[in-house]
């Protein structure tokens, strides 16, 4: 401790030329993340030559998003050192909990696609997989949401606005990238076809590199985010018109999830990304290896959703053209070393590009990817037919269709939950499994319990230590043991405890930020996640409005807090109708006298990592209500189960799987099935004007959003009410309300036995061990990169 307060003086005195306690609290945080980048400097450059020396295998995760959340406290527990450092900054007179907020959020993603490849870049590092991240440093984040009326407004995410301390810029290792122009193939002495290039846009992609190290193991691996920049070339000045092209390719974050972006910019970053990564990958390669032929052996590209599909031209581009490969060993050798991830069947979130747009944007793919069509036709058509291969084609009605494109360009694809593996197979993929039968493989997704347990709450970490030992924190699965301790009523009591502190934490910060009072004993039932129709956060607000009219018509409910937080995309008018709609809502029921203290409605505004740190432990109810079919897997659902929550929800994702690791015992589910779902769908026999005649509560229900009765609402309750009756209710909202509602009431009669509560707690938390996303990225070395952890997670 004596010394980290020396460094934290020196570096002060470096930094600011001042003492460290005369410094306001960003410079203060600046200099306690210096000491900090400082002490992780040398185990990463060791591990680096580690890796490079003993000639390991390495994955590449190429993602158009990650969401790292701030990094200082996370950093500081996987070093080892949170606990000295927090009693250095106490010694100081400084509060260490204050501190880390002074951090800007690294919000370069939308939600769990962008969470998740940050979960696996910790995961690879706390088991030891050599894994670097490749993505984009958007100069703006996803935007800061806050709430004007009732009406999410968008504000601009200038997060590097302060410098990044956790990033090496390295100019050294620039590539250029090459937009558009044309290209004509000539043939050179040899006779080999040789693209020659006219008028192409060159832009330089600069590499910037956070260090990402693993817990207490001295591992310490990089996520690299490329920065678009004009070429410095000393005999031709770049023009400020050149700047801001190449600047507009990295200045933000498309802020889209589940749908696509369907501009030029888009498909330019996409390329950027992918150009940028494939080529450091390879120039990194040909330092310690000679022979292009064994790229394969030693490494390993994944491709994250489809985003980064391209990766299977670009690599083909660079043995073709740079080392004058053939096609044959070329392809080989990409299929070998690509995998791809599917993370969503919504058919909006299919990216497929214009045909004509693409090969104006990046005319040397559009050759090769044509070629990889006539390839791909060639060898199956006679066998499968035309029809088949027609529909799974890279090419077809005038698009590129970048799923069908990752598919045939890797030697795994992967769904990211059983249902949802099982359902690609049946739906989006089938055509290509059918034609590549040993492709498809589950991965269910992981989360990263250090971030979310350890950090985010303290009091469960404790008592778990106490109960199981701290082996959890490595080996996620001896938390098993908690279900069992958890029977001693000492512990459930202090379980309890736990819990009402967190909420009493939550409660304190609504109170700050919302200026609402919340009761702490109350139960407390969380929603947070992107705001999307499929997700259904309007079946949560249909059944908060029937239990207001049933607290109103004289019935009895136990108090209870509804708490959501989601942003919905710009462009997005229905679900930015939603949360109008819901803080409409909030303003009647929070400050109707005749419910007062029962019946609550909390949107906390600017969801970010951050902001479920805080709300994560504090939930009682954990809501997953997708429409059966449509949530991929979900991650939040792993988090808040973790964290004690039991989960309400649909069958859908790894919903199911928390079923199964819980028992139906401890979970409560309702709803349509995804097979359900699908008959319906297929006969088109649903009526949501038969299911409303039938329920008059439900009647009423949705007669609040159009009567007058929120004010304020005429437009956003009318757009929601024609989705539900004559567009027919496309997500099945209506059907599941009746069960909703009744799984509702069972969750409440559960909350009313405070010890059985408590037991179901433990369970929850005890089996959440399965879902660390070291076994997940473990299991996807084994499966798919065959890259192995060096320390994996005990079972
Ligand atoms: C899915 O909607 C899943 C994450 C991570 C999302 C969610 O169910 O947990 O991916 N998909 O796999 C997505 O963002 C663009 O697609």
């Amino acid at each position: 401790m004596k010394d980290l307060k020396r460094a934290l003086q020196t570096t002060a005195m470096q930094l600011f030329a001042d003492d460290f306690t005369h410094l306001d609290l960003a410079q203060q945080f600046r200099t306690v993340a210096f000491v900090t980048r400082g002490m992780i400097a040398p185990n990463w450059a060791k591990t680096k030559a580690a890796v490079d020396r003993s000639g390991q295998k390495q994955v590449y995760y190429f993602a158009i998003e990650f969401l790292p959340g701030r990094l200082l406290a996370s950093n500081l527990l996987n070093l080892g050192i949170k606990a000295d450092m927090e009693a250095a900054l106490t010694a100081y007179g400084v509060d260490s909990a204050l501190l880390y907020e002074a951090e800007a959020e690294p919000a370069l993603g939308n939600g769990g696609l962008g969470r998740l490849g940050s979960a696996f870049l910790d995961a690879m590092a706390s088991v030891g997989m050599p894994g670097n991240g490749n993505g984009i440093r958007y100069r703006y984040g996803l935007f800061r949401q806050r709430f004007v009326d009732g009406y999410q407004v968008e504000l601009p995410d200038d997060w590097l606005r302060d410098t990044n301390v956790w990033e090496v810029r390295k100019e050294n290792r620039a590539v250029i990238v090459r937009f558009g122009g044309q290209v004509w193939l000539r043939p050179d002495a040899t006779g080999q076809l040789q693209p020659e290039y006219q008028g192409a846009q060159e832009i330089l992609a600069v590499p910037y590199d956070t260090a990402i190290p693993g817990y207490h193991d001295g591992v310490v691996n990089t996520m690299r985010l490329w920065s678009a920049e004009p070429v410095n070339d000393p005999n031709h000045a770049f023009t400020m018109a050149d700047k801001a092209r190449a600047d507009e390719i990295t200045r933000i974050l498309y802020p889209d999830d589940s749908q696509v972006a369907g501009q030029e910019l888009r498909l330019r970053q996409e390329y950027f990304l992918v150009s940028a990564g494939v080529q450091s990958v390879v120039h990194h390669y040909l330092r310690f290896h000679q022979d292009i032929m064994r790229l394969p052996e030693f490494v390993a590209i994944h491709i994250n959703d489809t985003h980064p599909a391209m990766a299977v031209a670009e690599l083909m581009r660079v043995l073709l053209d740079d080392f004058g490969l053939n096609w044959e060993p070329a392809w080989r050798l990409t299929e070998a070393t690509l995998s791809y991830t599917n993370h969503t069947l919504m058919q909006e979130a299919l990216e497929s590009w214009d045909q004509q747009l693409f090969a104006r944007v990046v005319p040397r793919l559009a050759q090769l990817i044509g070629e990889i069509d006539r390839r791909f036709r060639a060898r199956f058509t006679r066998r499968y037919g035309e029809l088949l291969v027609n529909r799974a084609a890279p090419l077809g009605n005038g698009r590129v269709r970048m799923a069908n494109l990752a598919v045939i360009g890797s030697h795994a694809v992967n769904g990211v939950a059983k249902l949802h593996t099982q359902l690609l197979g049946e739906s989006v993929l089938k055509d290509l499994v059918t034609l590549y039968p040993r492709k498809l493989l589950n991965e269910t997704n992981g989360i990263t319990m250090r971030r979310w347990v350890l950090l985010a709450n303290p009091g469960l970490t404790q008592l778990l230590d106490l109960a199981v030992g701290p082996a959890w924190h490595r080996a996620p699965l001896a938390a098993r043991g908690f279900a069992a301790a958890a029977q001693q009523p000492g512990l459930a009591k202090q379980l309890q405890a736990v819990k009402l502190a967190n909420k009493q934490a939550l409660a304190d910060y609504i109170l700050a930020t919302l200026h609402e009072t919340v009761n702490p004993q109350a139960l407390f039932d969380v929603q947070i996640k992107r705001l999307h129709a499929y997700k259904r956060q309007l079946l949560h607000l249909l059944g908060i409005l029937a239990d207001y009219l049933t607290l109103l018509d004289g019935g009895d409910l136990p108090p209870r807090v509804h708490i959501f937080a989601a942003k919905a995309a710009p462009s997005y008018a229905y679900a930015k109708s939603i949360i109008k709609v819901m803080n409409a809502a909030a303003g009647v029921i929070n400050h109707d006298p005749r419910v007062s203290g029962r019946l609550q409605l909390i949107f906390l505004p600017n969801y970010n990592v951050s902001l479920a740190s805080r709300i994560i432990p504090a939930a009682d109810v954990s809501e997953q209500i997708s429409l059966a079919g449509t949530e991929a897997s979900g991650t939040s659902n792993m988090k808040l189960m973790a964290n004690g929550a039991l989960t309400l929800a649909t069958l859908d994702g790894a919903n199911i799987e928390i079923r199964d690791a819980v028992g139906a015992a401890n979970i409560e589910t309702f709803g349509l099935t995804a097979t359900q779902v699908r008959a319906y769908q297929q006969v088109g026999n649903y009526s949501a004007s038969a299911v409303l005649a039938e329920s008059p509560l439900l009647k009423r229900v949705v007669a609040m959003l159009t009567d007058g009765s929120i004010p304020d609402i005429q437009l956003e309750g009318r757009q929601i009410v024609d989705s539900l009756v004559l567009g027919n209710d496309e997500y099945f909202v209506l059907a599941d309300f009746a069960a909703y509602q009744a799984a509702s009431r069972r969750v409440e009669q559960r909350y009313a036995d405070p010890a059985g509560w408590a037991q179901t707690m433990a369970i929850n938390i005890a089996a959440a061990g399965q879902f660390a996303a070291d076994f997940t990225v473990a299991n996807y070395g084994r499966e798919i990169w065959d890259v192995r952890p060096t320390h994996p997670p005990r079972e």
